[in-house]
């Protein structure tokens, strides 16, 4: 996969040299350049803000060196992109939409700063290639750097050949909708707290029906909007037993056999 990213601090980026996502660099699976939006400038000052027609706090990125940094990056001959907008008031980022953009041949994020970008380039940008504006939930960021940090290790590691063991990937967190079951490691006893005896059991069955029981009551508490999307056939009798166990109203239709 190409990436290109587009930002007033290059520095801020740096991080993607490091860990797995800089090894997969250093492989060849992702071909990554970060470019620095004052280079597209004209005037002596560089200038990339000014402010917002209509009035209101702080400032907006001008228009014209983005339409100058993606032509250049879009010129006849290079392969076709999909540009990326990180902005609180974009789509909401999640495992799915990493897996969009995992199978994308080549990425541009465009990193906004101050109040965000002149929305005319978003339009214009929307004429000659895909483009996707993403949140990364409700809050606010004082740019979109930090957030194409977050979507590209999330999409990283999705690349095949990144990630050594093809299980880890199906196995974990989200894949079936449910947050996982807490882990432990050695020693089975610790400050006096005590590894579960089940773990420690050698019976793959009931491992597996705790762990099943431990995400469906993690999920239940702290995130029951995701239980709430799954389809009710994706439940067992010993799931509706849990989940109502945990406080949790399952309706009738969800428990016809
Ligand atoms: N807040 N997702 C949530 C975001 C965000 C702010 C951003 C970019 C993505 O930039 C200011």
């Amino acid at each position: 996969m190409h990436v290109d990213v587009v930002t007033i601090f290059p520095d801020y980026l740096t991080p993607l040299e490091l860990s797995l996502v800089g090894r997969a660099r250093r492989a060849g699976l992702l071909d990554l350049a970060v470019h620095d939006l004052r280079s597209w400038t004209q005037d002596v000052h560089r200038t990339v803000d000014d402010t917002p027609y209509g009035g209101g706090a702080g400032m907006v990125m001008r228009p014209e060196p983005w339409g100058a940094a993606l032509d250049e990056l879009t010129a006849p001959g290079r392969p076709p992109a999909r540009l990326v907008v990180p902005t609180p008031v974009g789509e909401r980022f999640d495992q799915a939409m990493a897996q969009r953009l995992a199978v994308e041949p080549r990425l541009i994020f465009a990193c906004g700063r101050y109040e965000g970008i002149d929305q005319r380039v978003i339009e214009h940008a929307t004429s000659r290639m895909p483009v996707t504006e993403v949140s990364l939930g409700d809050f606010v960021l004082f740019g979109g750097e930090v957030a194409v940090l977050v979507i590209l290790e999330a999409v990283t590691r999705l690349i095949p050949g990144v990630l050594g063991n093809a299980g880890s990937l199906d196995e974990e967190s989200y894949a079936d909708g449910l947050l996982e079951a807490p882990v432990y490691t050695k020693p089975p006893q610790w400050r006096g707290h005590e590894v579960p005896e089940v773990l420690r059991s050698g019976d793959h069955g009931r491992i597996a029906r705790w762990r099943r029981d431990q995400g469906l009551r993690r999920t239940v508490t702290r995130r029951p909007d995701l239980i709430a999307k799954l389809a009710p056939e994706k439940f067992d009798k010993k799931d509706i037993a849990v989940l109502q166990a945990a406080g949790f109203q399952v309706s009738a239709a969800d428990m016809a056999e």
